[in-house]
């Protein structure tokens, strides 16, 4: 590999796209933050899930539990009776599927299911089992940063520097991955916007994703409709900005995770980001030019030497 093209690393049994890749979220939840109960059907999930793929996205993530802010657990049984379905319809209409879970038995149903990526927001902190689960089944695996349920989860937001508390704490989750079993090559890391984090450490993660980048694990980025951007954009009145009116600024992101080397976004809106993240590789394979993306596609350059050499 020359670098051109070359985003932050790259995951075992996903093919280099030579770009960061969408994923699309489909939440089968009647209370997720953002499109909670809009496709909280099994029917209306998988319409919600092609729609996406139609719009681009590279992978769709399936979950059945809401994780905003204030956030309850669902039963594992109702857990399943959302996600398991949907998975099998996806999958078996050729997407690639994902499984927002962070049980052991959501996970493995829904490999059974056709899912080839399992995305714990705890990083294998909530399920003892989870780790050594997806060991097994050998499939990707997506440690996101987490503190703790959901339920008070805002009250962990203290960090000194957030940047680096996070960094260490990732790589603690990637030691624990790979102590379990888990091949390095198969997992992503996800600073986890929002979780435990005010807005101020959101976009501090945001502005220094390269070093999240530079841990050397391909990074996953789920800003979107996320809080801090509706806080952004808000009206003079301080009310934040409605969930639906957040999308460009979810695809600004998309531009910034993109141009770090992000390995994918999580979005809900796909279209935008789909765009843009061939944007910043049209901009890349163009080679080293004013833009930042442009900077940062000169060979090797800001991938620690992990990151761009490993191959799928
Ligand atoms: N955010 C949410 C849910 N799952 N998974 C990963 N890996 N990263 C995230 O940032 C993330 C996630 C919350 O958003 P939603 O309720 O709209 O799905």
């Amino acid at each position: 590999m020359d670098g051109r093209g070359q985003v932050g690393g790259q995951v075992r049994g996903f093919p280099d796209l030579g770009r960061t890749r969408v994923m699309g979220v489909v939440n089968v939840t009647p209370d997720s933050f953002s499109d909670g109960g809009r496709h909280g059907d099994t029917a209306a999930a998988v319409r919600h899930g092609l729609r996406l793929l139609e719009q681009g996205a590279d992978l769709l993530d399936v979950g059945g539990e809401s994780t905003r802010p204030g956030a309850g657990r669902v039963t594992v049984a109702e857990e399943l009776r959302r996600v398991v379905p949907v998975v099998a319809a996806l999958a078996a209409a050729g997407a690639v599927v994902s499984v927002d879970t962070m049980r052991g038995a959501c996970a493995a149903a829904a490999l059974d299911a056709g899912a080839q990526l399992v995305n714990d927001v705890s990083g294998g902190l909530d399920d003892p089992d989870m780790l050594a689960l997806v060991a097994a089944a050998e499939v990707g695996y997506v440690a996101m940063h987490w503190r703790g349920p959901s339920s008070d989860m805002q009250s962990r937001a203290s960090y000194g520097d957030v940047v680096a508390d996070v960094s260490a704490e990732l790589l603690a989750r990637r030691d624990a991955a790979v102590a379990a079993g888990i091949d390095p090559q198969r997992l992503v890391l996800d600073p986890g916007l929002g979780f435990a984090k005010d807005a101020g450490h959101n976009w501090a993660l945001l502005g220094r994703m390269s070093e999240l980048v530079a841990l050397g694990q391909p990074l996953l980025v789920g800003a979107s409709r996320k809080r801090f951007l509706g806080t952004l954009l808000g009206s003079a009145a301080g009310v934040d900005r409605p969930t639906d009116g957040r999308d460009a600024a979810t695809a600004a992101v998309t531009v910034l995770a993109a141009q770090a080397g992000a390995w994918a976004v999580r979005v809900h809106e796909v279209s935008a980001s789909a765009d843009a993240v061939r944007v910043v590789a049209a901009c890349r394979a163009a080679g080293p030019g004013d833009e930042p993306a442009c900077r940062a596609a000169g060979p090797g350059a800001g991938l620690p030497p992990t990151a761009a050499g490993v191959t799928t």
